[in-house]
């Protein structure tokens, strides 16, 4: 039998308003996470290590800083038919923009034509996860359904975030899916929890190219995956689901088997970069069987130095990027980005800086997402008076200071 011929395609189009500042200069998926990814990096490893080298990255939404970083990273060989090529929303079908991700897919529907796959994996690309999307491609094939969901367990409380799926007992086949319902039932077994999409489809071409084209045809239609198409399959009694508690990636633990965050909201991505300096991981960056790929620009490495009158430049629950220097200041639970630098008696804990922000001498910082090349000046206190905060910075639901791009801070 001829092998399954598989095209894989990254929804990386989306506005991301929920992650404002942060999004306000760049597509959610081109969002730095971790100190020197970027988000769009972890669905893109999963699909290389994978060995799914045939992707294309729908992007729409200010896309630049996107498109730079998945040319220059993601750029492999064409010797042997494989390519990660980023395709900007073209107005091939009329003059106007993708009006939802089914329809990025609609209107890039000869990019499937041209390829001729069995089979078209369709991911999103603002989770934090590890997964060998090939245990979900083989699921699919061995079932015969039209689209495989999959789907993870999650607290109740957070169903209007995710499409909710119900499946028929003892089988894969999914009865109901709704998209972020308010009070969806819990589960059967565990009525505090629901059984959540992923946001991550694998379908039988045919099905759809079927599915996207009949959508494009409803007026009435939002043109979204998770909010039509999907729905639309379990209708016709064509969707199934892959568990992703069935997942089992090469050199994962205990620990972090089965991690996947969905990072939409300022709360949520502060938190996922929490569970990355924790002593033992929650998601484990170290897994050399399954790494996360990015680029490395030429940093020299970290450096940790005597500062201003001999005091100890120190970091500790905290990862340092290349590039970063801390200078007789203490950093701590903390994710610096390369190019950071801290000078003496400033204090940053529980905060995320992103490449090259400055803090001043005697800054404190604390509880804070800051983004690029920001400057705190001397003696700025960030995160210490949050009425203060709200004032001048965004602060998230849970506390969190969020600083974005180019905006100054007074002392
Ligand atoms: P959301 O993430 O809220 O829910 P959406 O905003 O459509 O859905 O984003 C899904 C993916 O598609 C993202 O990667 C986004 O970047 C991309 N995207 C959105 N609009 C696009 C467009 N016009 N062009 C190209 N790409 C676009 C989805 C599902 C839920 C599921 C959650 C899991 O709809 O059912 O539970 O993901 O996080």
């Amino acid at each position: 039998m001829a092998a399954t011929k598989v095209l894989a395609i990254v929804l990386a189009g989306g506005e991301g308003k929920r992650l404002m500042p942060l999004t306000a200069d760049r597509a959610k998926p081109a969002v730095p996470f971790g100190g020197i990814y970027r988000m769009v990096d972890f669905v893109l490893s999963n699909l290389v290590n994978g060995h799914y080298l045939k992707i294309v990255v729908l992007t729409q939404y200010k896309s630049h800083s996107l498109d730079r970083h998945i040319t220059k990273t993601w750029r492999m060989s064409t010797l042997l038919g494989n390519y990660v090529a980023p395709v900007p929303a073209q107005q091939r079908l009329g003059p106007h923009w993708f009006a939802g991700s089914a329809d990025a897919i609609y209107q890039s529907l000869n990019l499937i034509t041209d390829d001729c796959p069995d089979i078209v994996i369709v991911f999103g690309a603002d989770h934090i996860y590890r997964m060998d999307p090939g245990q979900m491609v083989r699921q699919h094939v061995a079932t015969g359904a039209g689209v495989t969901v999959a789907g993870i367990r999650q607290p109740r409380s957070m169903s209007d975030q995710f499409g909710v799926i119900e499946v028929a007992e003892g089988s894969n086949r999914i009865t109901a899916f709704r998209e972020k319902p308010a009070d969806p039932p819990g589960l059967p077994d565990s009525p505090d929890e629901i059984f959540a999409s992923m946001g991550n489809y694998v379908f039988s071409t045919d099905v759809l190219i079927d599915a996207v084209t009949k959508d494009a045809a409803d007026p009435d239609s939002k043109h979204d995956m998770g909010g039509n198409i999907i729905p639309m399959l379990v209708e016709r009694g064509e969707a199934a689901v892959y568990d992703f508690r069935d997942n089992d990636v090469p050199g994962t633990t205990d620990r972090d088997r089965g991690y996947w965050r969905d990072v939409g909201t300022l709360d949520s991505f502060y938190d996922a970069h929490m569970d990355l300096i924790s002593v033992h991981p929650v998601f484990n960056l170290y897994n050399h069987e399954w790494p996360i790929y990015t680029d490395h620009p030429p940093w020299p490495p970290a450096k940790f130095v005597h500062g201003y009158q001999g005091r100890v430049g120190r970091a500790v629950n905290s990862m340092v990027a290349p590039g970063v220097v801390v200078s007789g200041s203490l950093v701590e639970n903390s994710v610096l980005s390369p190019g950071v630098t801290v000078h003496s008696y400033a204090h940053v804990d529980g905060t995320v800086l992103m490449g090259g922000v400055q803090v001043g001498r005697h800054a404190v910082v604390r509880n804070a997402i800051v983004d690029k090349n920001v400057v705190i000046p001397e003696g700025a206190q960030i995160g210490v008076d949050l009425d203060r905060d709200r004032e001048r910075f965004t602060v998230s639901d849970g506390g969190i200071v969020v600083i974005g791009k180019g905006q100054k801070v007074d002392p």
